[in-house]
Protein backbone atom coordinates (compact mmCIF):
# COMPACT_ATOMS: atom_id res chain seq x y z
CA UNK A 1 0.00 0.00 0.00
CA UNK A 2 1.60 3.17 -1.22
CA UNK A 3 1.19 6.33 1.32
CA UNK A 4 0.46 9.77 -0.08
CA UNK A 5 2.64 12.87 -1.11
CA UNK A 6 1.38 14.54 1.64
CA UNK A 7 2.28 12.14 4.42
CA UNK A 8 6.37 12.03 3.88
CA UNK A 9 7.68 13.46 6.82
CA UNK A 10 8.92 17.11 7.55
CA UNK A 11 8.45 20.49 7.79
CA UNK A 12 6.79 21.65 4.78
CA UNK A 13 3.90 23.25 5.60
CA UNK A 14 5.36 26.92 6.41
CA UNK A 15 8.28 28.04 4.43
CA UNK A 16 8.43 31.12 5.98
CA UNK A 17 9.01 30.38 9.50
CA UNK A 18 11.32 27.60 8.19
CA UNK A 19 13.36 30.11 6.10
CA UNK A 20 13.67 31.91 9.58
CA UNK A 21 14.67 28.84 11.75
CA UNK A 22 17.07 28.02 8.91
CA UNK A 23 18.64 31.39 9.54
CA UNK A 24 18.67 31.20 12.62
CA UNK A 25 20.90 28.47 12.91
CA UNK A 26 23.06 29.87 10.05
CA UNK A 27 21.82 27.52 7.73
CA UNK A 28 23.45 29.41 4.99
CA UNK A 29 26.46 27.95 6.06
CA UNK A 30 25.72 24.93 7.46
CA UNK A 31 22.98 23.34 4.77
CA UNK A 32 25.04 19.67 4.57
CA UNK A 33 25.07 19.45 8.57
CA UNK A 34 21.63 20.27 8.63
CA UNK A 35 20.73 17.56 5.92
CA UNK A 36 22.69 15.31 7.94
CA UNK A 37 20.53 16.51 11.25
CA UNK A 38 17.23 15.93 9.18
CA UNK A 39 17.60 12.49 7.53
CA UNK A 40 19.02 11.65 11.46
CA UNK A 41 15.19 13.03 12.55
CA UNK A 42 12.86 12.34 10.01
CA UNK A 43 14.63 9.42 8.05
CA UNK A 44 15.53 7.95 4.76
CA UNK A 45 12.81 10.62 2.76
CA UNK A 46 11.65 14.04 4.13
CA UNK A 47 9.80 17.52 2.80
CA UNK A 48 10.91 20.38 3.32
CA UNK A 49 9.93 23.88 2.29
CA UNK A 50 12.42 26.85 3.05
CA UNK A 51 10.85 30.28 1.58
CA UNK A 52 9.55 29.19 -1.49
CA UNK A 53 11.93 26.34 -2.32
CA UNK A 54 10.46 22.99 -1.91
CA UNK A 55 12.08 19.74 -2.23
CA UNK A 56 11.74 15.98 -1.46
CA UNK A 57 15.23 14.43 -0.20
CA UNK A 58 16.31 11.36 -0.37
CA UNK A 59 19.41 9.56 1.06
CA UNK A 60 20.06 6.14 0.11
CA UNK A 61 21.76 4.86 -3.32
CA UNK A 62 18.74 2.83 -4.49
CA UNK A 63 16.34 5.42 -4.18
CA UNK A 64 18.78 7.45 -6.46
CA UNK A 65 18.97 4.97 -8.79
CA UNK A 66 14.95 5.61 -9.02
CA UNK A 67 15.17 9.45 -9.29
CA UNK A 68 17.75 8.84 -12.25
CA UNK A 69 15.73 6.95 -14.13
CA UNK A 70 12.86 9.35 -13.76
CA UNK A 71 15.24 11.95 -15.08
CA UNK A 72 13.72 12.21 -18.18
CA UNK A 73 15.00 13.06 -21.78
CA UNK A 74 15.86 16.99 -20.62
CA UNK A 75 17.43 16.58 -16.96
CA UNK A 76 16.62 19.08 -14.94
CA UNK A 77 18.65 20.64 -11.72
CA UNK A 78 17.35 23.13 -9.48
CA UNK A 79 17.98 27.00 -11.15
CA UNK A 80 20.33 28.92 -9.13
CA UNK A 81 18.45 31.79 -9.76
CA UNK A 82 21.76 34.53 -8.69
CA UNK A 83 23.22 33.20 -11.78
CA UNK A 84 20.35 33.25 -14.42
CA UNK A 85 19.12 36.99 -12.90
CA UNK A 86 22.70 38.01 -13.80
CA UNK A 87 22.62 36.61 -17.26
CA UNK A 88 19.44 37.95 -17.87
CA UNK A 89 20.16 41.31 -16.15
CA UNK A 90 23.15 42.02 -18.36
CA UNK A 91 21.64 40.30 -21.55
CA UNK A 92 24.04 37.60 -21.67
CA UNK A 93 23.24 33.83 -23.25
CA UNK A 94 22.85 30.98 -21.12
CA UNK A 95 25.55 28.41 -21.60
CA UNK A 96 25.09 24.47 -21.12
CA UNK A 97 25.03 24.71 -16.95
CA UNK A 98 22.14 27.06 -17.00
CA UNK A 99 20.20 26.12 -20.59
CA UNK A 100 17.29 23.67 -20.47
CA UNK A 101 14.83 21.39 -22.54
CA UNK A 102 15.94 21.26 -26.43
CA UNK A 103 18.18 24.19 -26.50
CA UNK A 104 19.98 22.32 -23.58
CA UNK A 105 20.23 19.11 -25.56
CA UNK A 106 21.02 20.43 -28.61
CA UNK A 107 24.28 22.20 -27.10
CA UNK A 108 25.31 19.69 -24.92
CA UNK A 109 25.31 16.87 -27.56
CA UNK A 110 27.88 18.99 -29.33
CA UNK A 111 29.85 20.15 -26.33
CA UNK A 112 30.43 16.12 -25.27
CA UNK A 113 32.51 15.44 -28.06
CA UNK A 114 34.82 18.00 -27.46
CA UNK A 115 34.77 17.72 -23.64
CA UNK A 116 33.94 14.98 -21.88
CA UNK A 117 33.95 11.60 -24.68
CA UNK A 118 36.80 9.26 -23.99
CA UNK A 119 38.56 10.06 -27.42
CA UNK A 120 39.73 13.59 -26.10
CA UNK A 121 41.61 12.46 -23.33
CA UNK A 122 44.72 11.87 -25.66
CA UNK A 123 44.94 15.34 -26.27
CA UNK A 124 44.16 16.90 -22.74
CA UNK A 125 46.50 14.56 -21.25
CA UNK A 126 49.96 16.10 -22.57
CA UNK A 127 48.96 19.63 -22.19
CA UNK A 128 47.70 18.93 -18.33
CA UNK A 129 50.96 16.57 -17.61
CA UNK A 130 52.98 19.87 -18.68
CA UNK A 131 51.24 22.22 -15.87
CA UNK A 132 51.30 19.25 -13.46
CA UNK A 133 55.77 19.26 -14.34
CA UNK A 134 55.68 23.23 -13.73
CA UNK A 135 53.73 23.02 -10.39
CA UNK A 136 56.21 20.61 -9.00
CA UNK A 137 59.07 22.64 -10.64
CA UNK A 138 57.56 25.94 -8.56
CA UNK A 139 57.29 23.69 -5.43
CA UNK A 140 60.84 22.97 -5.59
CA UNK A 141 62.00 26.62 -6.13
CA UNK A 142 59.85 27.52 -2.72
CA UNK A 143 61.20 25.02 -1.24
CA UNK A 144 64.81 25.91 -1.86
CA UNK A 145 64.09 29.56 -1.48
CA UNK A 146 62.32 28.73 2.28
CA UNK A 147 66.04 27.45 3.28
CA UNK A 148 64.35 24.96 5.44
CA UNK A 149 64.64 21.56 2.93
CA UNK A 150 60.50 22.04 3.41
CA UNK A 151 57.53 24.38 2.01
CA UNK A 152 54.78 24.85 4.62
CA UNK A 153 51.45 26.81 3.75
CA UNK A 154 47.76 27.19 2.70
CA UNK A 155 48.36 25.73 -0.58
CA UNK A 156 44.84 26.78 -2.17
CA UNK A 157 45.92 29.78 -4.04
CA UNK A 158 48.42 27.71 -5.68
CA UNK A 159 45.95 25.22 -6.01
CA UNK A 160 43.91 27.77 -7.80
CA UNK A 161 46.29 29.05 -9.86
CA UNK A 162 47.22 25.23 -10.99
CA UNK A 163 43.34 24.58 -12.22
CA UNK A 164 43.19 27.42 -13.90
CA UNK A 165 45.88 27.00 -15.73
CA UNK A 166 45.11 23.25 -16.33
CA UNK A 167 41.72 23.95 -17.54
CA UNK A 168 42.65 27.28 -19.59
CA UNK A 169 45.38 25.10 -21.50
CA UNK A 170 42.58 22.63 -22.67
CA UNK A 171 40.20 25.23 -23.52
CA UNK A 172 42.68 27.91 -25.46
CA UNK A 173 45.60 25.42 -26.60
CA UNK A 174 47.36 28.23 -24.46
CA UNK A 175 49.62 28.85 -21.19
CA UNK A 176 48.42 31.44 -19.67
CA UNK A 177 51.85 31.50 -17.44
CA UNK A 178 50.40 30.97 -13.86
CA UNK A 179 52.96 28.74 -12.71
CA UNK A 180 55.79 31.66 -13.14
CA UNK A 181 57.15 33.85 -10.72
CA UNK A 182 55.04 36.73 -11.77
CA UNK A 183 51.02 36.29 -11.46
CA UNK A 184 49.58 38.49 -14.22
CA UNK A 185 47.20 40.71 -11.74
CA UNK A 186 44.27 40.21 -14.06
CA UNK A 187 44.46 36.16 -13.72
CA UNK A 188 44.68 36.61 -10.16
CA UNK A 189 41.39 38.81 -10.41
CA UNK A 190 39.13 36.26 -12.65
CA UNK A 191 40.58 33.67 -9.71
CA UNK A 192 39.29 35.99 -6.77
CA UNK A 193 35.61 36.78 -8.95
CA UNK A 194 35.07 33.48 -8.86
CA UNK A 195 35.38 32.82 -5.25
CA UNK A 196 33.30 35.93 -4.69
CA UNK A 197 30.64 34.97 -7.05
CA UNK A 198 30.39 31.79 -5.31
CA UNK A 199 30.81 33.18 -1.56
CA UNK A 200 27.35 35.42 -2.58
CA UNK A 201 25.76 33.11 -4.40
CA UNK A 202 24.03 31.29 -1.05
CA UNK A 203 22.89 34.00 0.83
CA UNK A 204 20.41 34.76 -2.28
CA UNK A 205 19.92 30.89 -2.66
CA UNK A 206 16.31 31.58 -0.48
CA UNK A 207 15.77 35.00 -1.18
CA UNK A 208 14.51 36.20 -5.03
CA UNK A 209 17.64 38.00 -6.30
CA UNK A 210 14.80 40.04 -8.21
CA UNK A 211 14.02 41.81 -4.99
CA UNK A 212 17.36 42.38 -4.19
CA UNK A 213 18.39 43.97 -6.52
CA UNK A 214 15.41 46.29 -6.46
CA UNK A 215 16.69 47.63 -2.59
CA UNK A 216 19.84 47.71 -4.24
CA UNK A 217 21.53 45.09 -1.64
CA UNK A 218 25.14 44.56 -1.39
CA UNK A 219 24.88 40.75 -2.02
CA UNK A 220 23.77 41.63 -5.58
CA UNK A 221 26.32 44.10 -6.38
CA UNK A 222 29.03 42.12 -5.48
CA UNK A 223 27.58 39.39 -7.16
CA UNK A 224 27.63 41.52 -10.44
CA UNK A 225 30.57 42.88 -9.69
CA UNK A 226 32.31 39.33 -9.81
CA UNK A 227 30.37 37.80 -12.55
CA UNK A 228 31.43 40.51 -14.99
CA UNK A 229 34.89 40.23 -13.75
CA UNK A 230 34.38 36.73 -14.75
CA UNK A 231 32.92 37.21 -18.06
CA UNK A 232 35.56 40.50 -19.26
CA UNK A 233 38.57 37.79 -18.25
CA UNK A 234 36.70 34.83 -20.39
CA UNK A 235 35.81 37.46 -23.10
CA UNK A 236 39.50 38.46 -23.29
CA UNK A 237 40.79 35.08 -23.54
CA UNK A 238 37.92 33.88 -26.17
CA UNK A 239 38.80 37.28 -28.06
CA UNK A 240 42.50 36.42 -28.29
CA UNK A 241 42.13 32.77 -29.84
CA UNK A 242 39.34 34.21 -32.40
CA UNK A 243 41.70 37.28 -33.81
CA UNK A 244 44.56 33.85 -33.92
CA UNK A 245 42.02 31.24 -35.69
CA UNK A 246 40.93 34.10 -38.29
CA UNK A 247 44.64 34.97 -38.83
CA UNK A 248 46.31 31.58 -39.22
CA UNK A 249 43.47 29.52 -40.98
CA UNK A 250 43.87 26.58 -40.90
CA UNK A 251 47.79 25.32 -40.53
CA UNK A 252 47.03 21.88 -39.09
CA UNK A 253 49.09 21.19 -36.65
CA UNK A 254 48.82 19.76 -32.82
CA UNK A 255 45.57 19.99 -30.68
CA UNK A 256 44.11 23.79 -30.78
CA UNK A 257 42.43 23.35 -27.77
CA UNK A 258 38.21 23.01 -26.74
CA UNK A 259 37.48 26.10 -27.90
CA UNK A 260 39.29 26.33 -31.44
CA UNK A 261 37.77 23.31 -31.98
CA UNK A 262 34.24 23.93 -31.23
CA UNK A 263 34.43 27.46 -33.53
CA UNK A 264 36.11 25.42 -36.94
CA UNK A 265 33.30 22.52 -36.22
CA UNK A 266 31.11 25.38 -36.47
CA UNK A 267 27.85 23.75 -35.28
CA UNK A 268 27.39 26.14 -32.55
CA UNK A 269 26.75 29.60 -32.46
CA UNK A 270 29.47 31.99 -31.51
CA UNK A 271 27.67 33.02 -28.95
CA UNK A 272 26.67 29.55 -27.67
CA UNK A 273 30.46 28.84 -27.84
CA UNK A 274 30.87 31.66 -25.60
CA UNK A 275 28.47 31.20 -22.95
CA UNK A 276 29.88 27.37 -22.20
CA UNK A 277 33.18 27.92 -22.52
CA UNK A 278 32.94 30.57 -19.85
CA UNK A 279 31.16 28.61 -17.48
CA UNK A 280 33.54 25.75 -18.16
CA UNK A 281 36.57 28.19 -17.40
CA UNK A 282 34.73 29.98 -14.33
CA UNK A 283 33.91 25.75 -13.47
CA UNK A 284 37.35 24.59 -13.88
CA UNK A 285 39.35 26.57 -10.90
CA UNK A 286 37.67 26.05 -7.48
CA UNK A 287 36.10 22.18 -8.12
CA UNK A 288 39.66 20.60 -9.01
CA UNK A 289 41.83 22.59 -6.68
CA UNK A 290 39.65 22.27 -3.12
CA UNK A 291 39.41 18.61 -3.82
CA UNK A 292 42.88 18.24 -4.41
CA UNK A 293 43.62 20.71 -0.96
CA UNK A 294 41.16 17.80 0.54
CA UNK A 295 42.80 15.08 -1.08
CA UNK A 296 46.54 16.29 0.20
CA UNK A 297 45.06 16.94 3.76
CA UNK A 298 44.10 13.19 4.00
CA UNK A 299 47.55 12.01 2.93
CA UNK A 300 48.90 13.51 4.90
CA UNK A 301 46.64 12.38 7.91
CA UNK A 302 47.94 8.49 6.48
CA UNK A 303 51.38 8.55 5.74
CA UNK A 304 50.80 4.73 5.25
CA UNK A 305 48.34 5.17 2.80
CA UNK A 306 50.46 7.71 1.19
CA UNK A 307 53.81 5.46 0.34
CA UNK A 308 51.00 2.98 -0.64
CA UNK A 309 50.03 5.32 -3.61
CA UNK A 310 53.43 6.42 -3.77
CA UNK A 311 54.13 2.95 -4.52
CA UNK A 312 51.52 2.23 -7.29
CA UNK A 313 52.61 5.47 -8.83
CA UNK A 314 56.27 4.23 -9.27
CA UNK A 315 55.29 0.79 -10.63
CA UNK A 316 52.41 2.03 -13.18
CA UNK A 317 55.34 4.65 -14.20
CA UNK A 318 58.08 2.06 -14.56
CA UNK A 319 55.67 -0.20 -16.03
CA UNK A 320 54.31 2.26 -18.90
CA UNK A 321 57.98 3.95 -19.37
CA UNK A 322 56.33 7.13 -18.06
CA UNK A 323 53.40 7.34 -21.02
CA UNK A 324 51.04 9.69 -19.21
CA UNK A 325 48.01 8.36 -21.03
CA UNK A 326 49.14 4.77 -19.99
CA UNK A 327 49.96 5.80 -16.69
CA UNK A 328 47.02 6.64 -15.78
CA UNK A 329 45.21 2.94 -16.19
CA UNK A 330 47.52 1.58 -13.76
CA UNK A 331 46.50 4.05 -10.62
CA UNK A 332 43.33 2.41 -9.09
CA UNK A 333 44.36 3.11 -5.93
CA UNK A 334 45.06 6.90 -6.60
CA UNK A 335 41.63 6.77 -8.58
CA UNK A 336 39.95 5.52 -5.28
CA UNK A 337 41.57 8.22 -3.39
CA UNK A 338 40.11 10.64 -5.32
CA UNK A 339 36.64 9.31 -4.95
CA UNK A 340 37.24 8.62 -0.99
CA UNK A 341 38.06 12.52 -0.94
CA UNK A 342 34.57 13.16 -2.94
CA UNK A 343 32.62 11.02 -0.74
CA UNK A 344 33.84 12.59 2.56
CA UNK A 345 33.73 16.03 1.27
CA UNK A 346 32.10 16.09 -2.57
CA UNK A 347 31.91 19.42 -3.83
CA UNK A 348 28.29 19.49 -4.23
CA UNK A 349 26.21 19.05 -1.32
CA UNK A 350 23.14 17.47 -3.26
CA UNK A 351 22.28 16.07 -6.42
CA UNK A 352 18.67 17.60 -7.36
CA UNK A 353 16.08 16.34 -10.26
CA UNK A 354 12.64 17.84 -11.34
CA UNK A 355 11.28 14.50 -11.93
CA UNK A 356 9.85 13.75 -15.55
CA UNK A 357 7.48 11.23 -14.04
CA UNK A 358 5.39 9.77 -11.21
CA UNK A 359 7.62 7.34 -8.81
CA UNK A 360 7.46 5.16 -5.70
CA UNK A 361 10.46 5.70 -2.67
CA UNK A 362 10.38 4.73 0.23
CA UNK A 363 7.01 3.58 -0.44
CA UNK A 364 5.58 7.55 -0.85
CA UNK A 365 4.09 8.74 -3.77
CA UNK A 366 5.74 11.41 -5.45
CA UNK A 367 4.34 13.06 -8.31
CA UNK A 368 5.84 14.04 -11.92
CA UNK A 369 7.43 17.83 -11.62
CA UNK A 370 8.50 17.29 -7.78
CA UNK A 371 12.32 18.44 -6.98
CA UNK A 372 13.75 15.53 -5.49
CA UNK A 373 17.48 16.16 -3.87
CA UNK A 374 20.07 13.43 -3.60
CA UNK A 375 21.58 14.43 0.06
CA UNK A 376 25.58 13.75 -1.37
CA UNK A 377 27.40 14.99 1.53
CA UNK A 378 24.80 13.06 3.85
CA UNK A 379 25.12 9.60 2.17
CA UNK A 380 28.82 9.73 1.62
CA UNK A 381 28.95 9.77 5.91
CA UNK A 382 25.80 7.45 6.20
CA UNK A 383 26.79 4.37 8.06
CA UNK A 384 24.36 2.57 6.57
CA UNK A 385 25.41 3.33 3.27
CA UNK A 386 29.61 2.87 3.57
CA UNK A 387 31.22 0.57 6.23
CA UNK A 388 33.37 2.80 8.64
CA UNK A 389 32.16 5.96 6.80
CA UNK A 390 34.39 8.48 8.91
CA UNK A 391 37.81 6.76 7.66
CA UNK A 392 39.06 7.41 4.56
CA UNK A 393 39.98 4.43 3.34
CA UNK A 394 40.36 4.57 -0.93
CA UNK A 395 40.69 0.70 -1.07
CA UNK A 396 36.96 0.32 -0.58
CA UNK A 397 36.73 1.54 -4.29
CA UNK A 398 38.54 -1.16 -5.28
CA UNK A 399 36.39 -3.63 -4.11
CA UNK A 400 33.76 -5.75 -6.41
CA UNK A 401 31.30 -5.09 -3.51
CA UNK A 402 28.34 -3.51 -4.83
CA UNK A 403 29.34 0.33 -5.91
CA UNK A 404 25.83 0.76 -7.56
CA UNK A 405 24.90 4.81 -7.37
CA UNK A 406 27.48 5.36 -4.39
CA UNK A 407 30.04 6.93 -6.87
CA UNK A 408 28.07 10.36 -7.58
CA UNK A 409 30.57 13.35 -6.85
CA UNK A 410 30.40 14.54 -10.76
CA UNK A 411 26.53 13.70 -10.90
CA UNK A 412 24.96 10.93 -13.32
CA UNK A 413 23.61 10.50 -16.64
CA UNK A 414 23.52 13.02 -19.74
CA UNK A 415 23.09 16.11 -17.04
CA UNK A 416 26.42 14.83 -15.34
CA UNK A 417 29.21 17.11 -14.61
CA UNK A 418 30.61 18.18 -18.49
CA UNK A 419 34.07 18.58 -16.77
CA UNK A 420 34.27 15.75 -15.39
CA UNK A 421 37.18 14.09 -17.90
CA UNK A 422 39.59 17.55 -17.33
CA UNK A 423 38.98 17.32 -13.66
CA UNK A 424 39.83 13.85 -13.13
CA UNK A 425 42.48 13.68 -15.51
CA UNK A 426 43.96 16.85 -13.99
CA UNK A 427 43.48 15.55 -10.52
CA UNK A 428 45.44 12.38 -11.14
CA UNK A 429 47.76 13.94 -13.11
CA UNK A 430 48.55 16.08 -10.33
CA UNK A 431 48.76 13.48 -7.69
CA UNK A 432 51.15 11.34 -9.48
CA UNK A 433 53.80 14.13 -10.02
CA UNK A 434 53.13 15.55 -6.55
CA UNK A 435 53.33 11.87 -5.23
CA UNK A 436 56.69 11.40 -7.50
CA UNK A 437 58.31 14.29 -5.51
CA UNK A 438 57.26 15.54 -2.48
CA UNK A 439 56.33 14.15 0.99
CA UNK A 440 53.12 15.81 2.39
CA UNK A 441 52.66 16.74 6.18
CA UNK A 442 50.40 18.36 8.24
CA UNK A 443 51.41 20.51 11.55
CA UNK A 444 49.58 18.91 14.52
CA UNK A 445 46.14 17.04 14.64
CA UNK A 446 43.45 19.27 13.70
CA UNK A 447 40.10 18.23 12.12
CA UNK A 448 38.86 20.48 9.43
CA UNK A 449 35.48 20.58 8.61
CA UNK A 450 32.82 21.90 6.04
CA UNK A 451 31.53 25.38 5.23
CA UNK A 452 28.85 25.78 2.39
CA UNK A 453 29.58 28.50 0.42
CA UNK A 454 27.71 27.21 -2.20
CA UNK A 455 30.62 25.01 -2.78
CA UNK A 456 31.95 23.01 0.42
CA UNK A 457 35.18 24.47 1.42
CA UNK A 458 37.19 24.22 3.88
CA UNK A 459 35.95 25.77 7.30
CA UNK A 460 39.40 27.12 7.73
CA UNK A 461 42.90 27.20 6.23
CA UNK A 462 44.56 23.48 6.24
CA UNK A 463 48.01 24.36 6.53
CA UNK A 464 50.40 21.60 4.97
CA UNK A 465 54.20 21.12 4.81
CA UNK A 466 56.04 19.30 1.44
CA UNK A 467 58.88 18.15 1.37
CA UNK A 468 61.14 16.95 -1.30
CA UNK A 469 61.75 12.97 -1.63
C1 LIG B 1 28.00 20.17 -13.37
C2 LIG B 1 30.75 18.34 -9.80
C3 LIG B 1 34.72 20.07 -11.97
C4 LIG B 1 31.96 22.17 -15.33
C5 LIG B 1 28.41 19.52 -12.22
C6 LIG B 1 27.54 18.82 -11.32
C7 LIG B 1 28.31 18.30 -10.33
C8 LIG B 1 29.66 18.69 -10.60
C9 LIG B 1 27.84 17.47 -9.15
C10 LIG B 1 26.04 18.61 -11.47
C11 LIG B 1 25.82 17.28 -12.18
C12 LIG B 1 24.40 16.76 -12.15
O1 LIG B 1 23.46 17.54 -11.93
O2 LIG B 1 24.23 15.55 -12.35
C13 LIG B 1 32.07 18.63 -10.10
C14 LIG B 1 33.21 18.18 -9.33
C15 LIG B 1 34.32 18.66 -9.94
C16 LIG B 1 33.87 19.42 -11.08
C17 LIG B 1 33.12 17.31 -8.09
C18 LIG B 1 35.78 18.49 -9.60
C19 LIG B 1 36.26 17.82 -8.59
C20 LIG B 1 34.31 20.75 -13.08
C21 LIG B 1 35.21 21.33 -14.04
C22 LIG B 1 34.44 21.94 -14.98
C23 LIG B 1 33.05 21.73 -14.61
C24 LIG B 1 36.73 21.20 -14.00
C25 LIG B 1 34.87 22.68 -16.22
C26 LIG B 1 35.95 22.39 -16.88
C27 LIG B 1 30.65 21.80 -15.09
C28 LIG B 1 29.54 22.18 -15.95
C29 LIG B 1 28.39 21.59 -15.40
C30 LIG B 1 28.83 20.87 -14.20
C31 LIG B 1 29.60 23.06 -17.21
C32 LIG B 1 26.95 21.71 -15.93
C33 LIG B 1 26.63 20.59 -16.95
C34 LIG B 1 25.20 20.63 -17.48
O3 LIG B 1 24.34 21.22 -16.86
O4 LIG B 1 24.96 20.05 -18.57
N1 LIG B 1 29.71 19.43 -11.76
N2 LIG B 1 32.51 19.39 -11.14
N3 LIG B 1 33.02 21.00 -13.45
N4 LIG B 1 30.20 21.02 -14.07
FE1 LIG B 1 31.36 20.16 -12.65
C1 LIG C 1 24.29 24.06 -4.40
O1 LIG C 1 20.84 23.90 -3.00
C2 LIG C 1 23.19 23.87 -3.36
O2 LIG C 1 29.89 22.05 -10.45
C3 LIG C 1 21.83 24.10 -3.98
O3 LIG C 1 31.35 23.70 -11.88
C4 LIG C 1 21.62 23.14 -5.14
C5 LIG C 1 22.75 23.21 -6.14
C6 LIG C 1 22.46 23.31 -7.44
C7 LIG C 1 23.46 23.24 -8.52
C8 LIG C 1 24.88 22.87 -8.08
C9 LIG C 1 25.15 23.57 -6.72
C10 LIG C 1 24.15 23.13 -5.61
C11 LIG C 1 26.62 23.37 -6.31
C12 LIG C 1 27.60 23.77 -7.39
C13 LIG C 1 27.37 23.04 -8.71
C14 LIG C 1 25.89 23.33 -9.11
C15 LIG C 1 25.78 22.78 -10.51
C16 LIG C 1 27.19 23.07 -11.11
C17 LIG C 1 28.06 23.63 -9.99
C18 LIG C 1 27.64 21.56 -8.53
C19 LIG C 1 24.41 21.69 -5.17
C20 LIG C 1 29.59 23.38 -10.25
C21 LIG C 1 30.44 23.88 -9.11
C22 LIG C 1 30.04 24.08 -11.58
C23 LIG C 1 29.94 25.60 -11.50
C24 LIG C 1 30.13 26.27 -12.84
C25 LIG C 1 29.95 27.80 -12.76
C26 LIG C 1 30.97 28.45 -11.89
C27 LIG C 1 30.03 28.42 -14.14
Amino acid sequence: FVKPFSEIPGLWRNGVVNLYNFWKLDGFRNIHRIMVQNFNTFGPIYREKIGYYESVNIINPKDAAILFKAEGHYPKRLNVEPWTSYRDYRNRKYGVLLKNEEDWKSNRVILNKEVISPKVLENFVPLLDEVGEDFVARVHKKIKRSGQNKWTTDLSQELFKYALESVSSVLYGERLGLMLDYTDPEAQHFIDCITLMFKTTSPMLYIPPALLRRIGAKVWKDHVKAWDGIFNQADRCIHNIYRQLRQENGTEKKFPGVLASLLLLDKLSIEDIKASVTELMAGGVDTTSITLLWTLYELARHPNLQEELRAEVAAARAESQGNMLEMLKRIPLVKGALKETLRLHPVAVSLQRYIAEDIIIQNYHIPAGTLVQLGLYAMGRDPKVFVRPEQYQPSRWLRTETQYFKSLGFGFGPRQCLGRRIAEAEMQIFLIHMLENFKVEKQRHVEVQSTFELILLPEKPIILSLKPL
